[in-house]
C-alpha cells in the first residue's frame, strides 16, 4: 500500500560515507547475543538473553528470562522515549490480551443455517481443528470462485499487519487469491486518500510518501516552520516498515532552533504541548483550512506580496484562480481575510501577518494528512500547493511545502542502504500505478467497501472514470481492523451482513474477528522469524526480527495458513517456492547483499555488510549512513532549476493551480482548482444536525487500534473507555465533570466515553483518538450502544468527493451527555461466546 520514491532512491549513488553520523546511536547493549549451539541459520530460541527484532514502532530489544518476555526498549539507546515499544510482553500474553487460541468457525454458519449472517458477531463459537479449518475455507473460496467468478471475493482487506518483508499479511493473501484466480482489490488508502489522488494532478507525483527536503536543509534554511495540521510529536512514533525514530529527533532539535514556529490546529496537540512556548498555536475550526489558507492567499494579492516570478514561469492557470479568490467568479464572493475570518476563527490581522511573514521569509509549510481526511479533502493540499506557490520558494532548501514530514520520519536523510527483497504477490494484473497494483482483477476505493457490499452493480465516479462495484460474496480480511477503522461502524454492520462468507486471520479477538465466520489464529511477530529495513524514507537500518518466544499451541504464520489453502488449492509449491521461513529470509537478505557488495557499499562504522549467516548469528540491526546527496535533498530543487528540461509529471509540466484534466471530468464536489466547498456537517453551518465536532486524531498511545489491548491503556482509560475530550465551558453546560461516562450520539449512532474536562480543545470541539475497539452492547440490535468509544460509530461514511473516494473520518457533528444508568461492563478484551 505504501510505496516510496525508489526513483529518487535509485538516483543518489551509493557512496559509502565513513563521516559522523547524526542520530545513528550506538546499540544499547552491544555484547553479541548468542544462543546456546548455533547451526546455519540457528532458529534455536534464547531462553535466557536480549533479543532483537522490531515492530511498526521501532528497532526493539527484547530481554527474555525462562523464555518469558521481561523488558523491552528501543535496540538503540539515547533515542527520545516511545512508550510504544515497552508492551511487548502484554502483546504476546497480557491481562486484556485477548489471543485467539484456536481455529474457530460461528456456529450457525458451521450448521448451514439459513439466517447464519444476520448472527455475525452476536452468535456462538466452535472450535476446529486447523486441518478442518483449512478444508471449510479452501473449500469454500473454490466454490465462490466457480458459481461466482473472481470478482466476488473481496481481498481489499485494507490494513497497517506487522512490519516484516515476509510475514506481510496482506500482501500473503493477495498472493494466495492472485494465485488462485484473481480477487476484487481496495484502492489507495485510509491515511492519505484525497491527497494520493490530487497530487499527481498537480505536482506529478503521489507526494504523500515522498522523501522531503532534507531536515539538515530545514534546520539551517528556514526561518518560519509551520506545522499544519500535524502532531508529529506523536505521529512519528511509528513507521510504515519500522520506525528509525529520527523524526522526533529532528523536530526536538526544530524546538531547540529558535526559528518562528506557528502550529495550526483546532486541538492542543501533545506536539503543542511539547514546543511549550518555543511556538505559536493557531486554533482553527474543524475543517476549514481552505478558508485560511485562502485569506492569506487573497492578502497576497491585494497587496501584491507574492512571487510572480515563481507564479508565472513554474505554475499553470493562476489568472482563473485568481479571479476565484477575488470575486470575479460565480460566486461573487472575495476570500478576503475577513471572509476567511469569519469560517476558520483565526482573526483578521492574524491572517494578514501570516501572508506577510511566510512572503518575507524563508517559510515551510509542513502539513498533515488529517485535513485530508475531510469531506472535500482535496482541496487542502491543492490549497497548500497554491500557496506555496504565491511564496515562491518550492526548490529552494527550507523552503515550500513537505506533506510527510509528520509521517515515517520524511526528510531523514537517504542513506546508501541496499534494499531487502521481500514476498510478493506473483504474478499481478493491475491497472494502476505499481504501488496500487495488488494482484487483484479489478479495485475498488479501500473507504468504499461498505457502499460496495450494499450496492453491487452501483456505477461510481472516481478520478476520471468510472467503477461498477461488483457483488462481493466473500471477504478475507487479514492485518486490518474495519470495525475500527471505517467511517460508521452501523452501516458497515449492515453491509456485512450481505457476503455469504467471512474470513478472518488474527491474533486478537478484535471487533473484526468477532464479526467473521472463521478465524485463523495468527502469530505475533515475536513468534516467528522475519527481517525489516527501518526508515521508510532513510532506509536507516536492516533489522533482524528473530522470533523471541516460542508460539502459542494452535497459532500459525499467515504464510503457514496461506501455504496450506494454497496446497488445499493445488498451487501449494507455486506459493511457497519450495522454500521455507529461513530459506525466503536468506533470499531476501542477499538481494540487499549483492547489492551492497556490486556498489561497494558497508554500514556506517565502514565495515563491510555480514553475510546473512553471520547477520542473523551476530543479531543485532545493521546501520547505514546518509549519503551526501540524501543529506543535501531539496525537493523540486531540478524543477526550480530548469522546468523545461526537468518538467513535473503534469499535463503542462508545470504545478497545475488550474488543472484542465480535472476540469474536464466536470464534478460537482472537486473544480479545475481548489476552492472552499462547505463540509456536509461542520461548526459553521446552518441547522446543524448536532452540536459538536469530533475531531478523531491518531492516538499518541497506539497504533490505530493494535496495542489497545495493552497495558498502555491503563493510561488513558477513562472509567475503563475511550476518553473524550470536553471544553470546560461545555463540560459545564452540560454538568458533565471529569471522569464521568459521557454517551456521545448523533443520527449514525452512539457510544459511551470517558470525560476529560480540558481546555485543550475550544469550546464546541471534542476529541475521541481513532481506534478504540467497538464493543457492540447487545449486537443483536441495530444501532446498539458501543461500550468502549469507537469514535467511527459516529463518523460519517460518504466519499472526499467523486475524484478521490476517500474517507471523511475527520467531518462529523456530535452531541454529548452525561450518562446515567448504569455503566455496563466492558467486552472489548474478552473473547466471544464459545471461545476460550
Ligand atoms: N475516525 C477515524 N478513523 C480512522 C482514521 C482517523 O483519523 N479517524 N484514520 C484512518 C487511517 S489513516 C488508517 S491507516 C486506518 C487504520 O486501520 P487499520 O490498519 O485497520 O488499524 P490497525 O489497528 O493497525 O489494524 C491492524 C490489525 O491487524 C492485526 N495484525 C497485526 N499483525 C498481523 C499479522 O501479522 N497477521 C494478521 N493476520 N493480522 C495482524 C492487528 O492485530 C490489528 O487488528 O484507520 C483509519 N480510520
Ligand atoms: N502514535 C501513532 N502514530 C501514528 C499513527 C497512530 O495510530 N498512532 N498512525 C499513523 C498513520 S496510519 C497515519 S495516516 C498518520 C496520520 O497522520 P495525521 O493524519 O497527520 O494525524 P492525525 O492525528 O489524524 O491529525 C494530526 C493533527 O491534525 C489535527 N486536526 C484535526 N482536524 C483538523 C483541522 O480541521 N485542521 C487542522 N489544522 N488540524 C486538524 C489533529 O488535532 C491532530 O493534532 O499517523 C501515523 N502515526
Ligand atoms: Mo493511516
Amino acid at each position: 500500500m505504501k510505496n516510496f520514491n525508489q526513483n529518487r532512491r535509485n538516483i543518489l549513488k551509493y557512496t559509502a560515507l565513513f563521516a559522523a553520523v547524526p542520530f545513528v546511536n550506538q546499540l544499547a547493549d552491544k555484547s553479541t547475543l548468542l544462543a546456546a549451539g548455533i547451526k546455519k541459520f540457528s532458529t534455536e530460541l534464547v531462553l535466557n538473553g536480549d533479543v532483537y527484532t522490531a515492530a511498526h514502532w521501532g528497532a526493539l530489544k527484547v530481554s527474555v528470562k525462562n523464555g518469558k518476555i521481561v523488558k523491552s526498549t528501543n535496540a538503540f539507546s539515547g533515542m527520545i522515549e516511545n512508550p510504544l515499544q515497552s508492551v511487548t510482553a502484554d502483546l504476546v500474553d497480557g491481562k486484556n490480551t485477548n489471543r485467539i487460541k484456536a481455529p474457530m468457525v460461528r456456529k450457525s454458519y458451521l450448521e448451514k443455517k439459513a439466517n447464519h449472517r444476520e448472527l455475525r458477531g452476536a452468535d456462538e463459537w466452535v472450535e476446529v481443528s486447523y486441518d478442518q479449518a483449512i478444508k471449510l475455507v479452501s473449500d469454500e473460496i473454490k466454490r465462490v470462485r466457480k458459481e461466482k467468478g473472481a470478482n466476488s471475493i473481496y481481498g481489499g482487506s485494507y490494513g497497517w499487519k506487522s512490519s516484516g518483508n515476509l510475514h506481510n499479511a496482506r500482501t500473503l493473501l493477495h498472493r494466495f487469491l492472485t494465485m488462485g484466480g484473481g480477487f476484487v482489490g481496495g484502492l489507495g488508502d485510509y491515511s492519505a486518500g484525497a491527497a494520493q489522488v490530487i497530487m499527481p494532478h498537480v505536482v506529478g507525483t503521489l507526494e504523500t510518501y515522498e522523501q522531503q527536503t532534507s531536515w539538515p536543509l530545514v534546520l539551517e534554511h528556514s526561518k518560519v516552520v509551520v506545522i499544519w495540521g500535524a502532531n508529529p510529536m506523536d505521529t512519528l512514533r511509528i513507521a510504515w516498515t519500522s520506525n528509525d525514530g529520527q523524526g522526533l529527533e529532528y523536530f526536538k532539535k526544530l524546538k531547540e532552533s529558535g526559528k518562528k514556529i506557528i502550529i495550526i490546529d483546532p486541538i492542543k496537540s501533545n506536539t503543542i504541548e511539547y514546543f511549550g512556548n518555543t511556538a505559536e498555536w493557531l486554533c482553527v475550526t474543524p475543517n476549514t483550512d481552505v478558508a485560511l489558507m485562502l485569506g492569506i492567499i487573497h492578502t497576497m494579492l491585494t497587496t501584491q506580496q507574492y512571487n510572480k516570478e515563481f507564479i508565472e514561469t513554474y505554475t499553470e492557470g493562476f489568472d482563473k484562480f485568481a479571479d476565484y479568490v477575488m470575486g470575479k467568479t460565480a460566486d461573487k464572493t472575495p476570500k478576503s481575510a475577513k471572509w476567511a475570518s469569519a469560517i476558520c476563527g483565526v482573526s483578521e490581522s492574524k491572517i494578514k501577518e501570516l501572508a506577510d511573514l511566510f512572503f518575507n521569509n524563508r517559510t515551510m509549510l509542513m502539513t498533515g494528512y488529517n485535513m485530508q481526511r475531510q469531506h472535500h479533502g482535496e482541496q487542502v493540499h491543492w490549497m497548500a500547493v497554491t500557496l506555496a506557490s504565491m511564496i515562491g520558494q518550492i526548490g529552494l532548501p527550507g523552503g515550500g511545502f513537505g506533506i510527510s514530514y509528520h509521517y515515517a520520519n520524511g526528510g531523514s536523510p537517504t542513506t546508501n542502504a541496499p534494499v531487502i527483497g521481500g514476498i510478493t504477490v506473483g504474478k499481478a494484473s493491475g491497472d494502476g500505478p505499481e504501488w496500487f497494483n495488488d494482484g487483484a482483477s479489478i479495485s475498488i476505493p479501500v473507504a468504499r467497501i461498505a457502499d460496495c457490499l450494499l450496492n453491487p452493480g452501483k456505477t461510481i465516479d472516481y478520478n476520471g472514470r468510472k467503477i461498477t462495484y461488483p457483488e462481493i460474496d466473500l471477504v478475507y480480511w487479514v492485518g486490518g481492523n474495519p470495525f475500527v477503522h471505517h467511517q460508521d461502524t452501523n452501516l458497515l454492520i449492515k453491509a456485512w451482513k450481505k457476503p455469504s462468507t467471512i474470513i478472518v486471520n488474527e491474533m486478537y479477538w478484535t471487533p473484526t474477528a468477532k464479526m467473521a465466520d472463521i478465524v485463523f489464529p495468527i502469530t505475533t511477530p515475536y513468534e516467528r522469524n522475519d527481517l525489516t529495513m527501518s526508515g521508510d524514507y532513510s532506509n536507516l537500518n536492516i533489522n533482524p526480527m528473530k522470533q523471541v518466544v516460542k508460539a502459542l499451541p494452535n497459532a500459525k504464520s499467515d504464510y503457514e495458513v496461506f501455504s496450506d489453502l494454497a496446497k488445499a488449492c493445488g498451487f501449494g509449491d507455486q506459493y511457497t517456492e519450495n522454500k521455507d521461513e529461513m530459506t525466503w529470509l536468506e533470499e531476501f537478505y542477499n538481494t540487499a547483499y549483492n547489492q551492497a557488495k556490486k556498489a561497494g557499499v558497508t554500514l556506517a562504522d565502514g565495515s563491510e555488510m555480514p553475510d546473512f549467516e553471520t547477520f542473523w548469528k551476530n543479531n543485532k540491526p545493521l546501520v547505514f549512513a546518509p549519503t551526501p546527496e540524501g543529506e543535501e535533498f531539496v525537493r523540486y530543487a531540478d524543477f526550480r532549476e530548469d522546468p523545461i528540461l526537468n518538467p513535473l509529471g503534469t499535463p503542462s509540466g508545470k504545478i497545475e493551480i488550474y488543472s484542465e484534466t480535472i476540469a474536464k471530468m466536470n464534478y460537482k464536489d472537486c473544480g479545475a482548482f481548489p476552492q472552499w466547498f462547505e463540509p456536509i456537517e461542520w461548526l459553521g453551518m446552518k441547522n446543524k444536525p448536532a452540536e459538536f465536532a469530533l475531531v478523531s486524531p491518531h492516538p499518541s498511545l497506539r497504533l490505530h487500534s493494535q496495542l489497545s489491548n495493552t497495558s498502555l491503556r491503563d493510561q488513558y482509560a477513562i472509567a475503563d473507555r475511550e476518553p473524550i475530550w470536553i471544553n470546560p465551558a461545555d463540560a459545564k453546560a452540560k454538568g458533565i465533570k471529569n471522569g464521568d461516562i459521557v454517551r456521545a450520539y448523533n443520527q449514525r449512532g452512539q457510544i459511551l466515553v470517558g470525560a476529560v474536562v480540558s481546555d485543550i480543545v475550544p469550546k464546541g470541539v471534542v476529541r475521541i483518538y481513532e481506534g478504540a475497539w467497538y464493543d457492540p452492547m447487545d449486537p443483536s440490535k441495530e444501532n446498539t450502544l458501543c461500550k468502549n468509544g469507537n469514535a467511527n460509530v459516529l463518523t460519517i461514511d460518504i466519499p472526499t468527493s467523486e475524484l478521490a473516494d476517500a474517507n471523511i473520518a475527520n467531518t462529523a457533528l456530535v452531541n454529548i451527555e452525561k450518562y446515567k444508568e448504569k455503566a455496563p461492563q466492558l467486552t472489548a478484551f474478552m473473547p466471544p461466546k464459545g471461545a476460550k
